[in-house]
């Protein structure tokens, strides 16, 4: 059993702590001895329909529109993406995508759009997904080119997307485009497209070390009504910022459950394996690798949860901390799990083992939703602000 201390800490009230515990009693119920087969999109599809009959996928909509709590909260999206993310690295990508995919609408949607869509991704009923990454425009998301030209109550929409998770099974994309109000960051607007919109196709289903449903999709004279904009034209690049504004920190928080499941299987590992007539846990090199990883787990997890309280208690914009968190520990689970692959030697990279898939399965989270690189980038600006002003 994972460490469990951190529930105590002071980012966290009563109702997180049962959301943990409840969340750990369903995990181990439904997810801990579930193999899935080669065929990702189906396990996707079931994996959301499992997660919204468990009601977890309330915690990614607000409660007007059938979600658990009155506003997104990035505690209960942390502990909830730690949790998948121990006990089954799709179950917390189909979770994620949910809520990253229909962030967009929460945040600045219609009454309209919200009511119909919302519902529908709390329930499972809908499989969501978020457009914004462009073959040229991945880290510069001002630089992007897929466009939209308003044409009487409709825009056209043209162009191509790519890395875009949940492309060819999700029922609707939130997608950034080019208007053209401003240059730069300020041309941008959102939309919501449906899957089976006349002139949107999925051009090319993208294979990655650890398989999700990922594709290339493509505009082509896309009619999208106006209603389906998501706040005003040129806003585009703010919803956006917004939106991974809250989501970073859940990426954080599924590298800490990567983490924490690679610590436990090194543990294991280090105190039953027999070599020169002692466990690999007396070494005192195994040690000092068991104390990195324990301290670095902890660090990730007080840098994410501080994030997500500051947001959901203080109010605060958490671009900075959101950033830090994402960084920090994203880049200190791949060590981690490097270091449980290690106990492992020869059995660590064989196909199925449980560490051999944890090395596959974080080493995205280190480039999507702003790669390190791009963190950094940002932690300094804000830094830099703090002095000037
Ligand atoms: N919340 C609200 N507004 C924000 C914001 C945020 N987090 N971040 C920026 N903005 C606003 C700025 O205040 C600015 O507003 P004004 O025009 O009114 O002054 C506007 O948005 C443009 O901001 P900025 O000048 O910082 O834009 P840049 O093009 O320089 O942005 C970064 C650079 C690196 C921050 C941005 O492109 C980014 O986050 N890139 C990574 C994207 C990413 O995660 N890609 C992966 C895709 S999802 S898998």
């Amino acid at each position: 059993m994972s460490d469990r201390s951190f529930l105590d800490w002071p980012f966290f009230d009563d109702g997180h702590r049962k959301l943990a515990a409840d969340l750990e009693t369903w995990s181990a119920d439904k997810l801990a001895h579930v193999e899935h087969g080669d065929d990702v999109d189906n396990t996707c599809r079931a994996l959301v329909k499992s997660l919204g009959a468990g009601g977890w996928l309330r915690y990614c909509v607000p409660a007007a529109y059938g979600g658990a709590l009155e506003k997104l909260d990035s505690r209960s999206l942390c502990l909830l993406r730690e949790t998948l993310a121990r006990y089954d690295g799709l179950a917390d990508f189909a979770f994620a995508m949910q809520g990253l995919g229909s962030g967009a609408i929460s945040i600045a949607g219609s009454e309209e759009l919200r009511r119909r869509f919302l519902p529908k991704v709390a329930s499972g009923e809908a499989i969501a997904a978020f457009a914004l990454s462009e073959p040229e425009a991945g880290s510069d998301v001002a630089a992007m080119s897929t466009s939209a030209e308003l044409c009487g109550d409709h825009y056209v929409l043209n162009g191509e997307k790519t890395w875009i998770s949940n492309g060819g099974i999700a029922d609707f994309y939130c997608v950034f485009v080019r208007t053209g109000e401003a240059p730069g960051a300020r041309g941008l607007t959102a939309f919501v497209v449906e899957a089976g919109t006349a002139g949107f196709e999925v051009a090319e289903r993208i294979d990655v070390i650890a398989p999700h449903p990922l594709a290339r999709i493509l505009f082509k004279d896309c009619k999208i009504p106006v209603a389906n904009r998501l706040g005003a034209g040129g806003g585009g690049f703010k919803v956006a910022m917004q939106t991974l504004d809250i989501f970073r920190a859940s990426v954080a928080a599924a590298a800490l459950g990567f983490a924490r499941r690679a610590l436990d299987e090194g543990l294991a590992r280090a105190t039953s394996r027999k070599m020169f007539g002692q466990n690999l846990a007396d070494f005192q090199l195994t040690q000092a690798a068991i104390a990195d990883m324990a301290t670095s787990i902890d660090s990730s997890a007080l840098l994410t949860y501080r994030a997500a309280w500051l947001r959901d208690v203080k109010g605060e914009r958490t671009t900075r901390e959101a950033a830090m968190a994402k960084m920090v520990s994203t880049e200190e689970a791949q060590k981690t799990i490097d270091r449980a692959l290690q106990m492992f030697g020869g059995l660590g990279v064989t196909r199925g083992e449980t560490v051999e898939r944890l090395y596959r399965e974080i080493r995205a989270l280190r480039i999507y939703e702003g790669a390190t690189e791009v963190q950094k980038l940002i932690i300094a600006r804000e830094t830099l602000k703090g002095i000037s002003g």
